[in-house]
């Protein structure tokens, strides 16, 4: 059995901030990683650009950071090429909700079995602070002087509008717990969410551990049964001033609906298959 130090990279250490969200994060990575026993030569990490995109760097799997806004197309891509690789995406929420907002509906659509992990902090952190878009109305930051003037991206409830059938929220600052969502979500054939609140201490220094102490709330825990589609929607809606729920908002357990992993265009090497595409191309050559 591997144990979580076996997912860490050797001789890199983290450029994160002390005290970042992203380090209870890149933890319960390797946690779940562990827990299933998952092999990192079949383990692909795939980030976008900000801080938590950097977290393929710091692991010994196999890992990409690509481009702003683009770690899901790539992602799907992989999972499709080869369905036996775990394709695990992480990404901050400017880079999926904002920059990378079309391919983030569109990722959910093709419900390909990958897991997104939304370092969820309120900021573009990499580029120090700016307004992410789920900045709560009204926050200055350097880039809204007079206040954050739109509002705010609801992530969950805008996933299962779009279709999404793992639906979930973690908290950086409970790192077993999140594991555990980890590793239900990297078991799912599905296209899984988790959203999770990460403190920004430097950037967004109201929405701390403290703030977030006080305020999650086990769902599950507290009765609520996350295959139920309404109730779900009134959790991701409901207000987050004094309690805030986590873990696993929404999961569809409907066997019969089958995701599309893996790619016969890919698979087809047999050239038989390919023969009138070749014919149709063939009458545009010079
Ligand atoms: C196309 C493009 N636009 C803008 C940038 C500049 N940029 C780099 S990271 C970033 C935002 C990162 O914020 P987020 O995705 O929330 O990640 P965090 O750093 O907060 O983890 C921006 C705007 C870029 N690298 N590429
Ligand atoms: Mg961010």
């Amino acid at each position: 059995m591997r144990n979580a130090m076996d997912y860490k990279r050797k001789n890199v250490q983290p450029n994160w901030c002390p005290g970042c969200g992203n380090f209870g994060i890149d933890a319960a990575i390797k946690m779940a990683l562990a827990k299933l026993d998952r092999d990192p030569n079949q383990t692909v990490l795939v980030g976008g650009i900000g801080c938590g995109s950097n977290l393929p760097y710091w692991s010994d799997t196999y890992g990409l950071v690509t481009l702003h806004g683009r770690p899901l197309p790539i992602a799907v891509g992989i999972k499709r090429a080869n369905d036996a690789l775990q394709v695990i995406v992480t990404a901050g929420d400017g880079d999926t909700y904002g920059i990378g907002m079309g391919h983030f509906i569109h990722a959910i659509r093709a419900d390909v079995p990958i897991v997104c992990i939304v370092g969820n902090n309120g900021v573009y952190g990499l580029t120090k602070g700016q307004a992410s878009p789920t900045a709560k109305r009204g926050r200055i930051t350097p880039s809204t002087p007079q206040g954050a003037p739109y509002v705010p991206i609801n992530p969950l409830a805008l996933a299962m509008a779009a279709g999404g059938r793992f639906v979930a929220r973690g908290y950086a600052g409970m790192v077993p717990m999140l594991a555990d969502l980890i590793a239900e979500a990297m078991q799912y054939r599905g296209f899984a969410l988790i959203d999770v609140l990460q403190p920004c201490v430097v950037y967004n220094k109201n929405f701390d551990y403290a703030y977030y102490q006080s305020r999650v709330v086990d769902a599950r825990a507290s009765g609520h049964d996350s295959g139920d589609k309404t109730a779900a929607f009134q959790l991701a809606l409901m207000s987050e001033d004094k309690k805030i729920p986590i873990g696993v908002i929404y999961k569809e357990t409907n066997a019969t609906l089958e995701p599309v992993a893996g790619c016969s265009f890919i698979e087809a090497n047999d050239i038989g298959d390919m023969q009138p595409l070749f014919e149709h191309y063939s009458q545009f050559k010079k």
